[in-house]
């Protein structure tokens, strides 16, 4: 493979069009004569529904219809379990519209369509819905105890799935620890917040029978499967499009929303199109969220600081409903022992109901606490060992030679092997303390305190398997008349830049600019088969399926180009969008050998003859295509992952905290991070630093607050706190390329990354700046001002 594009800096080609503010978002689509939407949530935790009156509702003028659970038909039923796993029984998903009993806030009970937003929204205030309110119970800890309200009557506890696994041999390797590391952690939940709302709009052509859905999705096709199999439409007459979206990180992908489903059918039914905008409330109260756990972790180790064993167990919550399985929690549990070479473990946790939005993948899913519980554990391993935190990690870190690196006996979220591909973890270490002068921190943090500054060191290390299967693929295709190359693949972007990355692979192995390939993807008519945007996969699943179809395209132009020159095929080389007899100036553009296979085409195709003197068909004597041969210049190939594969990085940061004001300013923070080759280092860049702005509201801001009766407090960016650029430090990033061996392009993914550490470094660094001062743990993020003074307080 040429390395002229992959791995070079170019910009990333649709941002101009976005920051004109030229995007097409879903509510730019004009649809002429839209109804729109409005639902009525539940404004109960838990409650039965004693009856619905829609009658004021209906006779609302401008009102055109008015949905619930009794007037859905074939959608009053429990959405798909996407994932399932033994470890559940009777798993709980959610109806489109509630049937007898709610059990979040937010839920959906009816839903208006009606002439216009603000029509729809009147009506929905019209709409008398009895509720019966019960019991609840929103804290996860007590929610899990006997006795606790029940979420769903069908089940005797609170638990969705309780799941155990093991590798090694844990319990001999107990019997033989010298030292145990007991500690408690906790992650607060939060929510994406993407800039864009989730929205969707239907259209339903009564004349061809065709349903168009343009949904701000991140799994166009998925969506476009489910829709034909619950309405029984041919796939062919369902078209899923999922336009610009602005930011999605997990929160669009659930499979389904309700709106995903009503909106359409109200299309089909009304025969007019209909249109649901969320707006930031509803993305608050009905859009899934993610992050709430708790871990009981104990670390067994040398006196040396070698870990041979490590047991954790921890309360995952799932909300109200568990429509994505266990993925979370198992992602969380096979990600637990990171870097380390522990080589026994065992892991429990439990999934718990609570009366809130359902959880589902959000940015990272379920990384960050893993990471969080081992990284803090290691920190108070260090501080009881008397270690320092680099050295008790140099100990334990997986070694070079080590790789690959499996962990026996843990499956992960995919049902496949954890096996750490590859990587340089030692090398990343001995980067860190370098450019945090590691050494001589402790002589600056004691002129600091001098000062009267508190200064601390926080530090912590991350894996992330990432680029899942099943598979995806790519359809490349020469245009026969411009040359500019179609690249189609199943995915969607929600603004990572596929655009860009994946013209590189394309135009490396065509030998043409990158502006000169298009990629047509969230498009179900333009591309078949595939999945989705979720767990860091588009560069590893996506890009490496793309550069098989770009490669076969490539050896078809060239054996078709040396046909045509009458050269020999090894002659021939494909650069500036022509196939060259290698140096010589005799050329023919790769739109006439697209075209060659097809002389009625070749004659419209003007700039092919002005540039060619070589007739298309010149080398048959027989049939123009050979058998087996395929006209043009395209192919479609797909990858499929044996596993995933493993990226990883260390980020560290010096904190300073204010006592008096009980603030945390970040002095410095560096990332060192491996996500394999890089396409793009500049869009990796990107990727990081939106993960660590995002890993720092996490840390510091964010937490969905619930009261006792299960109604969210701050759902709005007044109350919910998101941080801003003022809150967001300079990163200093620094790039390893430990190549995968799992896949040709050696890539590894990175969409997520950034956010994993960075609750583990700021807890770290402000547990560090305090110590001096008595102020104690800091084992639960997000780490506040309060939770500072209290601190202190106790202290
Ligand atoms: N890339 C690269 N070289 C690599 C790896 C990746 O140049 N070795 C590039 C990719 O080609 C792609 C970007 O980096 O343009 C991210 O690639 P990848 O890690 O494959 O992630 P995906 O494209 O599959 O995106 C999903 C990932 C996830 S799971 C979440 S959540 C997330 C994220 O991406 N949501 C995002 N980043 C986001 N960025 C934006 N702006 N918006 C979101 O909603």
């Amino acid at each position: 493979m040429s390395t002229r594009l992959f791995g070079a800096r170019i910009k990333r080609n649709i941002d101009p069009q976005l920051l004109r503010g030229e995007g097409s978002f879903i509510d730019d689509i004009p649809l002429a004569q839209a109804l729109h939407v409005a639902f009525v949530r539940s404004p109960f935790a838990r409650a039965r529904i004693n009856s619905i009156d829609i009658s004021a509702a209906v006779a609302h003028p401008g009102v055109a219809a008015v949905y619930t659970c009794d007037n859905v038909g074939a959608l009053d039923i429990e959405m798909p379990l996407l994932i399932p796993h033994s470890s559940m029984h009777d798993a709980r998903t959610q109806r489109p519209l509630a049937r007898d009993d709610v059990y979040y806030v937010g839920q959906t009970v009816a839903m208006i369509v009606a002439v216009d937003r603000y029509t729809a929204e009147d009506a929905a205030a019209l709409v008398d819905v009895d509720y019966d309110p019960r019991d609840v119970e929103v804290d996860l800890e007590k929610a899990i105890l006997d006795g606790a309200p029940l979420v769903h009557d069908t089940h005797e506890q609170n638990i969705a799935a309780h799941f155990v696994q093991v590798s090694g041999y844990p319990d001999s390797a107990i019997a033989q620890a010298e030292h145990v590391t007991k500690i408690r952690v906790q992650v607060d939940r939060s929510t994406a917040a993407p800039m864009e709302c989730r929205a969707v709009a239907a259209q339903f052509d009564e004349v061809t029978g065709e349903l168009t859905v343009w949904d701000g999705t991140q799994a166009p096709i998925s969506v476009r499967g489910g829709l034909a199999s619950i309405f029984k439409l041919d796939e062919d007459k369902v078209r899923v499009i999922a336009p610009n979206v602005g930011g999605g990180f997990g929160q669009k992908v659930l499979l389904f929303y309700p709106d995903e489903l009503l909106v359409p059918m109200a299309a089909m039914q009304l025969g007019r199109p209909v249109k649901y905008i969320e707006d930031r409330r509803e993305n608050f109260v009905g859009s899934s969220q993610e992050r709430t756990q708790i871990h009981f972790m104990e670390l067994y180790a040398k006196k040396t600081g070698e870990v041979i064993a490590l047991r954790d167990s921890f309360l995952h919550d799932t909300g109200a409903f568990i429509p994505y399985g266990i993925a979370v929690a198992q992602v969380a549990s096979t990600s637990i022992a990171g870097p380390y070479r522990i080589p026994n473990i065992w892991v429990e946790f439990k999934a718990i109901y609570t009366p809130t939005v359902p959880v589902t993948p959000y940015r990272g899913c379920g990384r960050p606490q893993a990471c969080f519980a081992i990284e803090r554990a290691m920190d108070q391993l260090a501080d009881e060992l008397g270690l320092d935190r680099f050295e008790i990690r140099r100990r334990n870190l997986i070694a070079d030679h080590e790789f690959p690196y499996d962990r026996e006996g843990l499956i992960f979220a995919d049902g496949l092997k954890v096996s750490l591909d590859s990587g340089q973890y030692h090398k990343a270490l001995a980067m860190m303390e370098e450019r945090l002068d590691a050494p001589s921190f402790a002589s600056a943090q004691a002129k600091a305190r001098a000062e009267g500054k508190h200064l601390g060191l926080g530090l912590a290390f991350y894996v992330e398997g990432t680029g899942l299967g099943p598979y995806e693929g790519g359809h490349v295709r020469i245009h026969p008349i411009t040359g500019k190359v179609y690249v189609n693949t199943g995915l969607t972007s929600q603004g990572q830049g596929h655009d860009t990355v994946f013209a590189q692979i394309a135009a490396d192995q065509l030998g043409v600019k990158p502006e000169d390939v298009i990629l047509v993807e969230g498009d179900t008519k333009a591309f078949d088969w595939g999945v989705a945007t979720f767990a860091s996969r588009a560069a590893v699943v996506s890009g490496n399926a793309i550069h098989k179809s770009a490669m076969i395209v490539r050896r078809k132009a060239l054996q078709a180009a040396a046909n045509m020159l009458e050269a020999d095929v090894g002659d021939v080389e494909l650069k500036d969008g022509a196939a060259w007899v290698k140096g010589t100036d005799r050329k023919v553009p790769l739109s006439a050998v697209a075209t060659a296979t097809n002389p009625l085409r070749y004659a419209f195709n003007e700039a092919a003859q002005a540039a060619t003197q070589f007739a298309p068909a010149s080398r048959h004597d027989g049939p123009s295509l050979d058998e087996g041969e395929h006209p043009g210049l395209e192919a479609t190939d797909y990858y499929s992952p044996p596993c995933a594969t493993w990226a990883y990085g260390v980020h560290g940061a010096l904190i300073e905290v204010d006592p008096e004001l009980c603030s945390v300013t970040i002095r410095k923070y560096v990332c060192i991070h491996d996500c394999g080759n890089m396409i793009n280092p500049m869009i990796v860049e990107g990727q990081v630093m939106g993960g660590i702005a995002q890993g720092l509201g996490g840390a510091m801001y964010e937490r969905i607050e619930f009261d006792e009766t299960g109604n969210m407090l701050n759902a709005n960016f007044v109350d919910f706190l998101v941080p801003y650029a003022t809150e967001i430090p300079d990163v200093e990033i620094l790039h390893l390329e430990t190549p995968s061996p799992l896949n040709a392009l050696g890539v590894k993914g990175v969409g997520e990354a950034g956010c994993i550490a960075v609750g583990a470094v700021v807890a770290s660094g402000v547990e560090d700046a305090l110590k001096a001062l008595g102020g104690g743990k800091f084992r639960h993020t997000p780490i506040t001002p309060s939770m500072i003074h209290a601190a202190l307080d106790a202290a």
